[in-house]
């Protein structure tokens, strides 16, 4: 796709709606960017108030690079592969975090977590730091969408608190059917620490129906809901699959209620389940591709996949090195997926480097929804790229990740090819690395190019420093006799 000099990309993108449908938002529009030829006065023209787009953001847990066949990886997933064959494919797209609850905080507040006080996993253990969340000082897209009028719903995983006011519906969301902890039995709806958690709202709620179908059948009912409303919705659908507990939709629950039973699969079984686990998430995906198809609302939605951090041992990262919990390339260089018939390119991949802090700048920029002024984002929209433009300048991204019971923080930059890497998972280390080059993070540039690894390592301290000033504070802990931490 090419786009016309001088024509703004809103612009464009309200053409191609008008081309889709919609004779309101055609006289709107025709009054609102004039001809294709006639750009002088067209910036940042009045958007028609309807038909916004509806937004789908669908988030797998844990799906590593390597995992689905989109990317050449080993399980067989035709709903993705339809939708990168219909869309664009992203090769270098990462999580901002390594772990599940950073990444979710960096998603829905489009800032590096650490502003949320979120950079690490929010642990079902009281003990621990389970009186964490995303706290109400937070401003999230979703909020910010059901201000502007969008519907707005969340089906699956939540991992952003526990306590009550720290629920999706206290961030913008209308409607949530799912879970707040890491992961659930996929049958009992048991979390890992023996609590039943499976919420209707704010309501604990047992729902018979192994997780991915719930996730699945909830995210369609949603859209059938909204097919006859004037409003756009947004809805986010954050999947369990493939994160462990390791259970096919044929095995049984082993999780009960009280108790913490830890798994005891062997690798044959995990890898059977999870390959089904991948399996029924990519099946639900094609129905919800479906649904908006057979709604006559595909033209209309912008969605979006993507994962909230690498695989781990149990799955694949490719060509990557490391896992999930590791600021190795493996750890959160993820499957990413736009998807937009008729409006974005299909059969289209970019090599663009992106992060999923990008999200939020995206979903508001396609909704034309102003960002929270007092919260700036710190991610930029892909619409412009995914419209045929430009990538994005060239910008340096940060990640800083400490697992519980690790001495050291990991931290990893990214400008251009290049890759710093300070800490490894397994303990202090300075590594550079030309991504061009070595995907795999194999040769250690660090002694060749001091001078880049002072000037890098500079930036990043400094990032380090500037989100931590004024970052949120979270609760101190309850008074717990006798609890060991982490
Ligand atoms: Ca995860």
């Amino acid at each position: 796709m090419t786009l016309r000099p001088g024509t703004p990309l809103r612009c464009v993108l309200r053409r191609k709606l008008l081309a889709v449908g919609a004779a309101l938002a055609a006289a709107v529009l025709a009054a609102a960017c004039g001809s294709a030829t006639d750009s002088a006065a067209d910036d940042r023209p009045t958007i028609p108030a309807r038909p916004r787009p509806n937004i789908v953001v669908i988030m797998a847990d844990d799906l590593g690079y390597g995992d689905i066949s989109a990317y050449d990886g080993w399980i067989e997933t035709p709903a993705l592969d339809a939708m990168a064959a219909e869309g664009v494919r992203f090769t270098d797209f990462h999580s901002s975090g390594a772990v599940c609850s950073p990444t979710r905080a960096g998603l829905l507040t489009g800032r590096y977590q650490q502003r949320a006080g979120i950079p690490n996993v929010i642990y079902a253990n009281p003990a621990w730091n389970r009186h964490h969340g995303l706290q109400p000082r937070e401003t999230t897209i979703a909020e910010r969408m059901q201000a502007e009028g969008y519907a707005t719903g969340i089906v699956g995983k939540w991992h952003l608190g526990y306590e009550v006011e720290t629920n999706p519906l206290r961030h913008g969301f209308d409607v949530f059917r799912g879970y707040v902890s890491g992961n659930v039995d996929y049958f009992s709806h048991v979390d890992g620490f023996g609590n039943h958690d499976w919420w209707d709202g704010e309501t604990n709620r047992e729902e018979p129906g192994y997780v991915t179908h719930l996730i699945n059948d909830h995210a369609v009912a949603f859209i059938e809901e909204q097919a006859d409303s004037d409003r756009p919705f947004f809805l986010y659908v954050a999947h369990e699959a493939p994160h462990f507990p390791y259970q096919g939709p044929n095995d049984a629950a082993f999780r009960v209620v009280g108790e913490q039973i830890p798994e005891t699969r062997e690798p044959e079984q995990v890898r059977r389940a999870y390959r089904e686990m991948v399996e029924e998430m990519d099946s639900g995906i094609g129905a919800i591709l479906g649904a908006l198809r057979r709604l006559e609302l595909a033209e209309r939605t912008f969605v979006f996949f993507l994962s909230d951090n690498g695989a781990t041992a149990a799955g694949s990262n490719g060509p990557l090195r490391g896992f999930k919990a590791s600021l190795w390339e493996g750890g959160h260089r993820v499957p990413a997926l736009a998807w937009w018939p008729g409006v974005i390119a299909a059969a289209g991949t970019t090599g663009a480097t992106m992060t999923s802090i990008d999200l939020a700048a995206t979903v508001l920029d396609v909704a034309d929804i102003l960002p929270p002024e007092d919260r700036p984002l710190d991610g930029v929209s892909l619409l412009p790229h995914l419209l045929g433009g430009a990538a994005p300048d060239d910008r340096p991204l940060f990640w800083a990740y400490q697992q519980a019971r690790r001495p050291v923080e990991q931290r990893a930059m990214r400008q251009g090819p290049w890759k710093l890497i300070v800490n490894g998972p397994e303990g202090p280390e300075l590594g550079l690395y030309n991504l061009d080059d070595d995907p795999g993070e194999t040769t250690n540039l660090a002694a060749d190019e001091p001078d880049r690894v002072a000037a890098m390592g500079e930036a990043l301290e400094d990032w380090r420093l500037e989100v931590e000033e004024g970052a949120t504070v979270q609760p101190a802990p309850p008074f717990l006799p006798g609890a060991v931490g982490p």
